[in-house]
């Protein structure tokens, strides 16, 4: 059963629980439904023999299109072989790539408030969009939310913010003085320190002229951040395009070396994504994947449930 949000807050059940339950199984699946599909083909072309060179061979080309990348497919096959009897392949491979993904994540939201959720990644891959949707699920369950418009290189970046702000009932502090990212996370974290608010999830830019400028703008804020409250950013979460493939795994590789990533979210899984992407990202960066986009609308993120996802990733 999918993952709740109470689950991933570490609230107790909520209302909402049971509905969150249904329904978002099949969505995923039939979001990752064509990678499944040339998954499987691949893996069903000849019947799979452990025995066989060549059956293992076909495996591994079947992941590595699917996305997972070398270390983590050499890791899933090199468990596979040590299993030594194989029933069903498709079980046998979604029960390791869950085992994979580790312990289920919770999202830092407990504990002395406000709690900081700072988010980044390269530009266009969702980070507004999933910060609307994040503030609107938070609000349901309970959260004062307020958001920093710390996208100040974009234009229109905060009026795309201010809406889902007023969308979700969450207050939006703006840069009103100068395009100053770290200053508006400031203003943001005094803000919500003021008002009481329990949590604040600061935005930033995808792109600045260069990579070296946006690596060095994102550890200014942080600093700024943990200059005002010791132990924040609570969370830093990375935000990959999973349609991008091998390269959000590049991205990941980065962000995680210069902006102290704590989570992952992998967007736009309705589209023409093959999802293995998240294997190599939490396999190879140790990174835990918490939440999944999969789609524009309000209730299209939700939390990662590793068990759902290995068999809609896999199991026919
Ligand atoms: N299909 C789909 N589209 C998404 C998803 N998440 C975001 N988008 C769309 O992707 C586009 C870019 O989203 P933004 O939230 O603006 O991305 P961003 O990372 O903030 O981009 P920059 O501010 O330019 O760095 C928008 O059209 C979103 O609606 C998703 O899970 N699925
Ligand atoms: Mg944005």
């Amino acid at each position: 059963m999918s993952r709740t949000w109470a689950e991933l807050l570490g609230d107790a059940a909520g209302v909402v629980d049971d509905e969150e339950r249904t329904g978002f199984f099949g969505r995923l699946r039939e979001s990752l439904s064509k990678s499944r599909r040339a998954l499987t083909d691949q893996l069903a072309a000849a019947a799979f023999d452990a025995a066989d060179d060549e059956s293992w061979e076909r495996l591994e080309v079947a992941l590595l299109r699917a996305d997972v990348g070398v270390p983590a497919t050499a890791e899933l096959v090199g468990r596979l072989e040590a299993r030594g009897e194989i029933g069903s392949l498709e079980d046998a491979l979604a029960e390791e790539v869950e085992r994979l993904f580790g312990e289920p994540p919770t999202l830092a939201v407990q504990g002395a408030t406000p709690r900081v959720i700072l988010v980044v990644g390269v530009n266009g891959t969702g980070k507004t969009t999933t910060i609307g949707k994040l503030a609107n699920t938070l609000r349901e369950h309970g959260r004062s939310v307020l958001l920093g418009a710390g996208d100040t290189f974009r234009a229109a970046a905060e009026e795309q913010l201010e809406i889902w702000a007023t969308r979700s009932g969450a207050d939006l502090v703006g840069a009103s003085a100068g395009g100053d990212p770290a200053a508006v996370a400031f203003d943001a974290i005094e803000a919500g320190r003021a008002r009481g608010r329990d949590v604040v999830i600061i935005d930033t830019a995808g792109r600045l002229h260069t990579q070296t400028n946006l690596m060095a703008e994102l550890e200014k804020v942080r600093r700024v951040i943990a200059g005002r409250i010791d132990d924040a950013p609570h969370e830093t979460l990375l935000v990959v395009d999973a349609t991008t493939g091998q390269n959000g795994l590049q991205q990941a590789r980065l962000f995680a070396a210069a902006a102290g990533v704590t989570g992952v979210v992998l967007t736009k899984l309705d589209g023409s994504a093959k999802g293995g992407v998240a294997v190599a990202i939490a396999h190879e960066l140790g990174l835990p994947v918490k939440l999944v986009g999969v789609g524009e609308a309000v209730g299209d993120l939700r939390p990662f449930d590793a068990h759902d996802f290995a068999r809609a990733l896999i199991s026919g």
